[in-house]
């Protein structure tokens, strides 16, 4: 093997026979592709790049890292944003790409089982196929992979009504850091026999151990989808027409996400869109009703009925197809435009709803000394989990870490909502668990990866780290 890396080759000799060599990768100019991520802040050299093609053959590469204590990082679409799929230096990266099958058992029409490899996309359609649907959803579905989403519990505009990535698990298989492989894809719907260890591995983020196949739950297609946009004054004004919209629509609302107006700009001027309503408004409501009937739009009429003050220019729906992505889109663009404009520094934090008015207050005065940086606040408000975004960060900066995940503690909430701890706020976990949650973490992660070879360093770090 030519091994343009300094390293002892008996590891890499060992991983050419357990995925044959065409599915390892050692060449400098190749592995680039895999070494940084979405950000662009995270990502070192790896060692090389693998990928395996079943999980027999994971639980091998497992076994020859842990026997060299060779660390390991797994990826899948690679589109995390907190870098816990990609490698610290010298790691080796565990590609999930052959792990892509997707199978539908006739016997047992509401769930599929699909390889730790496939897309977000290719399970949507499957599941379409069988006149089902898949209840997560979100711009990065033709790169996010199963194995990523169930790893980080990803959740997206619909999680609101369906739940996040834990909640569409009827079954896991994942392989351990010792090469013992777990599964539990058994045709059921409830399985309540012993502890629920696919509900300890989703979140894990690769620290745990690896998902190689889930078994999802599907779910009959709603007859029609409505989709609104409200303007709001305010963050007040907002989180008030969020309990109304969530009272009055119930399990009919399936996503109500938000826009802050630099955000609405940013898009408008990105994607030459027009104002998405007559007036200007602080904050954007973008929601989407699950309704009965095709094109007659009763999300207006709920609306109306539930919110008899707002003014008429200050709501817009959408019945159609067309009419429906496009009000998305002035959300669903966002993360792309902001990526246009240079490097994005990222927190994806939840508040207690009542209080997410005085986070982003709060935001604001803490961001008054950084007259440098510009703020884009968007995210999923029916869950008060806020995507804060700024331009004009480069690199790390703990000293602004610190002063948001702080002030996000102290107002009850958590440092992370939907992407991962990963290495991004690792230092910040104990922000919002507490030290007898820490030390049962690092408990579990002891018991199931003794060596310390899986995601090492990302989430829950070690006492001892220096
Ligand atoms: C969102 C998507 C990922 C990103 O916009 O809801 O969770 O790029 C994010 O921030
Ligand atoms: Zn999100």
């Amino acid at each position: 093997l030519a091994t343009p890396v300094e390293m002892d080759t008996d590891v890499l000799q060992l991983l050419a026979k357990v995925v044959g060599r065409d599915d390892l990768i050692v060449d400098r100019d190749l592995m680039g592709a895999y070494e940084t991520d979405a950000t662009g802040r995270f990502g070192e050299r790896a060692l090389c790049i693998v990928r395996p093609s079943s999980s027999d053959e994971v639980a091998d590469v497992l076994k020859v890292c842990g026997r060299a204590s060779t660390r390991v990082v797994i990826q899948g679409g690679n589109t995390g944003l907190a870098g816990g799929g990609v490698p610290c230096d010298g790691e080796v990266v565990v590609r999930m790409d052959h792990l892509n099958e997707i199978a539908s058992h006739e016997g047992d029409p509401w769930h599929l089982v699909a390889g730790a490899g496939a897309t977000l996309a290719e399970v949507r359609e499957a599941a379409r196929k069988a006149g089902l649907e898949f209840a997560l959803d979100f711009p990065a579905r033709d790169s996010a992979t199963v194995g990523g989403m169930v790893a980080t519990n990803a959740a997206g505009p619909t999680a609101l009504r369906w739940g996040p990535m834990r909640a569409q698990l009827a079954g896991l298989e994942a392989v351990t850091a010792t090469g013992a492989v777990l599964s539990r894809l058994v045709p059921v719907s409830k399985d309540n026999a012993g502890y629920d260890w696919p509900a300890l591995i989703a979140g894990s983020e690769g620290t745990l151990a690896v998902v190689t196949r889930a078994r999802l739950r599907l779910h009959t297609p709603p007859a029609a989808r409505d989709v609104f946009m409200i303007g709001a004054a305010n963050y007040d004004d907002a989180v008030g027409l969020t309990s109304c919209l969530r009272s009055g629509l119930g399990s009919r609302l399936e996503a109500l996400d938000f826009i802050d107006r630099p955000s609405v700009e940013l898009v408008c001027a990105t994607r030459r869109l027009r104002e998405p309503l007559p007036a200007t408004h602080g904050v954007y409501l973008v929601g989407t009703v699950l309704t009965e009937h095709e094109g007659d739009g009763p999300a207006l009429e709920l609306l109306a009925r539930e919110l008899p003050d707002l003014p008429d220019e200050a709501i817009v729906g959408a019945v159609d197809g067309a009419g429906r992505r496009r009000l998305w889109e002035y959300r669903e663009a966002i993360n792309e435009a902001l990526r246009a404009r240079g490097e994005v520094h990222k927190y994806d934090v939840s508040l207690p709803l009542q209080r997410l008015p005085s986070f982003a207050a709060g935001l604001t005065e803490d961001l008054a000394r950084r007259p440098e940086l510009a703020v884009y606040l968007y995210g999923h408000l029916g869950d008060g989990n806020v995507h804060v975004n700024l331009l004009g960060v480069t690199g790390f900066d703990r000293a602004l870490d610190d002063l948001i995940l702080e002030r996000v503690a102290s107002l009850g909430g958590s440092i992370d909502a939907e992407h991962g701890v990963g290495l991004a706020k690792r230092d910040h976990l104990g922000l919002t668990r507490t030290d007898a949650e820490l030390a049962l973490m690092r408990d579990v992660k002891r018991m199931l990866d003794p060596v310390g070879i899986l995601g090492s360093g990302r989430v829950v770090v070690s006492e001892e780290r220096p």
